[in-house]
C-alpha cells in the first residue's frame, strides 16, 4: 500500500489537512493507495512556489530547457516498465497496451517537444525601413488538469511543451489514476528540476481542480477531459482572462465506403473502438458501413470482437482489461440498456463480469466488448458519449448521406474513413465537423499536427506549434533601422 504526496516547491508534503483519498485497483476493487485530498490552500503554496521559480526558469535558453526534457526522458526511458506497471494497476489496461502506448509515449513526448525546439528558427518580419522579432515568453504559472484515461500519456503531453517555453506548473491528476504523476515529480525530483518549475497538488477536481482555476496567479489552464467539466472550467477560467486549452470528449465516426478494404477495414473498426476498453476520447465508438457491404462486414467485425480476450490486466495476453471503476461500468450499463430499450439489438457483449464469463473477478469492472445493431444514428446511444466498450452500427447508401450522420452528434473530436479511393476519402473527409480524420489507419499520430476538436469536444489545438503558441506569450520588438549618416 502507497501513501502519495503533493510535489510543492521542491518537497513531497502531505495535503495541508490530513485528509486523504483511496486509489483503488479497478481489477480487484482494492485499495492500492492514499492519495492527499488536498484543497485551496494547498494549491496556494504550489502556486506562490511556482510563481517563485518562474523568471529564472523562463531565463533559460530554449536549448537549455530542450536539454531538460531529453534528460527527463531519459530518467523516464528507465522506468519504463514501473510506468507501465503502475498505469496497468491504476486503470485497469492491459499491461501489454500500458507498455506500447502509456509509458511509451510519455517517453516519446518528452523527446518530441525538445527535438522539435531545436529546429525552432527565429521569427523576423522585415521592413523597407525596419525589422520586426517576434519573441516568446512562458505565459507565467499554468495548470495542467488532466484525465484518467491515459494518465501520464496526457501529463507529459502538456507538462514537456509548458516546461519548453519557460513556464512553472501546478499540475493535478485525476483522483483516480494518480501514480504516474507521481513518478513523475520523483523523477523530476532527482533530476534536481530548479525547486518550485514543477508542482503536483493531488485531490478532487472541485476541489484542487478548482482551485487552480480559480488562482490569480496562475495565468494559463489546459485541460482535458469531460466535457461537463470543460463547460465549468471555461466558465471559470474565461471571466479572468486566462488562456484556455480544452481537449473534451468526442463521438467519432468510423466510416466504411463501399470499396473499402473489408480486412484492413474490420481490423481498423475493432481497434477504433475497442482500444482501452474504448476510453479513449479518440475512439471510433459509432461505425457507419455502406449498406452494400453491411452484411459482411457485421458479421466478420462481430466474429473478431467476440473473439477478443479479456483478462486480467497484468496477464501479457490480455487484450480488454477493466473500465475505470464499478461507477464507470454503472453509466456504460445504462446506455446498453438504454439501447435496448431505444430498440437496438446486442450483436456481442452486453455482460460483465462473471454473469458472462467475462471478467477473472466479481469484484473487477470487466465489461465485454459490445456491438449494437438497429439503432437510429439520432439515438442517444448513438449521440452521447459513452467512454466504454460499446459501438453502435448503423448502414448508408450515399455519401451526403453518412455525411449527415457523421455530424449528428454535438461532438466532433476525430473519425476515420476506409476506402481504396483517397480523393473520395479526402473529399469525404472535408464535409466532417471535426478536428481530425484519418483515412485507412487511426491513432496515427505525427506529434506535429493539431490535435483537438470542435463543436463540444473543445477549444484550441496541442501538438507542435500549436502547443509551442499556447504555452508562450509573444512580443513584437520592431527595430528602425539606423539613419545613414549624413541625411
Ligand atoms: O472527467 P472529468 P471524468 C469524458 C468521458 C468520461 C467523462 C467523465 O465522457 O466519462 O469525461 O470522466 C478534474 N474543476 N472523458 O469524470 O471529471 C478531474 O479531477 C477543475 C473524456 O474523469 O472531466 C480530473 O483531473 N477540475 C476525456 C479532470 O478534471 C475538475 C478523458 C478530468 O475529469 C473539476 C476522460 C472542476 N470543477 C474522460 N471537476 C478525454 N477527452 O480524453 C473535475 N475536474
Amino acid at each position: 500500500m502507497k501513501t502519495l504526496m503533493n510535489y510543492i516547491d521542491g518537497t513531497f508534503v502531505p495535503a495541508q489537512s490530513g485528509d486523504t483519498i483511496e486509489d483503488i485497483n479497478p481489477a480487484t476493487g482494492m485499495v492500492i493507495a492514499h492519495i492527499p485530498r488536498s484543497t485551496k490552500a494547498d494549491v496556494e503554496l504550489a502556486a506562490a512556489s511556482a510563481k517563485s521559480a518562474q523568471a529564472d526558469w523562463n531565463a533559460l535558453t530554449l536549448d537549455q530547457r530542450a536539454d531538460w526534457l531529453d534528460a527527463i526522458a531519459d530518467a523516464l526511458q528507465a522506468k519504463h516498465e514501473a510506468i507501465a506497471q503502475a498505469e496497468s494497476l491504476d486503470t485497469g489496461k492491459p499491461i501489454s497496451l500500458a507498455r506500447r502506448v502509456d509509458a511509451t509515449r510519455s517517453v516519446d513526448n518528452f523527446r518530441f517537444f525538445a527535438d522539435f525546439a531545436r529546429k525552432q528558427q527565429p521569427l523576423t518580419f522585415e521592413m523597407s525601413d525596419a525589422m520586426n522579432f517576434v519573441e516568446r515568453n512562458g505565459l507565467g504559472v499554468v495548470g495542467l488538469i488532466t484525465p484518467w484515461n491515459l494518465p501520464l500519456y496526457l501529463m507529459s503531453w502538456k507538462v514537456a511543451p509548458a516546461l519548453l517555453m519557460g513556464n512553472s506548473i501546478v499540475a493535478k491528476p485525476s483522483e483516480m489514476t494518480p501514480l504516474t504523476a507521481n513518478i513523475l515529480a520523483e523523477t523530476l525530483d532527482e533530476l534536481n528540476l530548479p525547486r518550485g518549475v514543477f508542482n503536483l497538488v493531488h485531490g478532487l477536481g472541485p476541489e484542487v481542480g478548482q482551485g487552480i482555476l480559480e488562482h490569480p496567479l496562475i495565468n494559463g489552464i489546459s485541460f482535458t477531459g469531460g466535457t461537463a467539466t470543460g463547460r465549468i472550467v471555461a466558465a471559470t477560467a474565461a471571466p479572468m482572462f486566462k488562456k484556455l486549452s480544452l481537449e473534451l470528449g468526442g463521438k467519432n465516426a468510423t466510416i466504411i465506403l463501399e470499396d473499402a478494404d473489408l480486412d484492413q477495414a474490420v481490423q481498423g473498426a475493432v481497434k477504433a473502438a475497442f482500444t482501452n476498453s474504448g476510453q479513449v476520447c479518440l475512439c471510433g465508438s459509432r461505425i457507419m458501413v455502406h449498406a452494400s457491404i453491411a452484411d459482411e462486414f457485421i458479421k466478420r467485425f462481430v466474429g473478431e470482437v467476440a473473439a477478443m480476450r479479456i483478462g486480467e490486466p497484468s496477464d501479457e495476453a490480455t487484450q480488454i482489461g477493466t473500465v475505470i471503476s464499478m461507477d464507470h461500468l454503472e453509466k456504460v450499463e445504462f446506455y446498453i440498456n438504454l439501447a435496448i430499450e431505444e430498440g437496438g439489438t446486442i450483436l456481442t457483449g452486453g455482460t460483465r463480469s462473471m454473469m458472462g464469463g467475462v471478467g477473472p473477478t466479481p469484484e473487477g469492472a470487466y465489461l465485454a466488448p459490445t456491438v449494437i445493431g438497429g439503432l437510429s444514428h439520432l439515438s442517444r446511444c448513438a449521440t452521447e458519449e459513452i467512454f466504454g466498450p460499446v459501438v453502435t452500427v448503423h448502414t448508408f447508401d450515399r455519401l451526403a448521406e453518412v455525411t449527415e450522420m457523421a455530424n449528428a452528434t454535438e461532438y466532433g473530436l476525430a473519425g476515420s474513413i476506409w476506402t481504396q479511393d483517397v480523393e473520395v476519402g479526402k473529399a469525404l473527409a472535408k464535409t466532417i465537423e471535426t478536428g481530425i480524420v484519418w483515412i485507412n489507419t487511426w491513432l496515427h499520430r505525427d506529434l506535429r499536427t493539431p490535435f483537438g476538436g470542435v463543436k463540444h469536444s473543445g477549444v484550441g489545438r496541442e501538438g507542435g506549434q500549436w502547443s509551442l503558441g499556447f504555452f508562450s506569450e509573444t512580443t513584437n520588438i520592431c527595430v528602425m533601422n539606423p539613419r545613414e549618416l549624413g541625411d
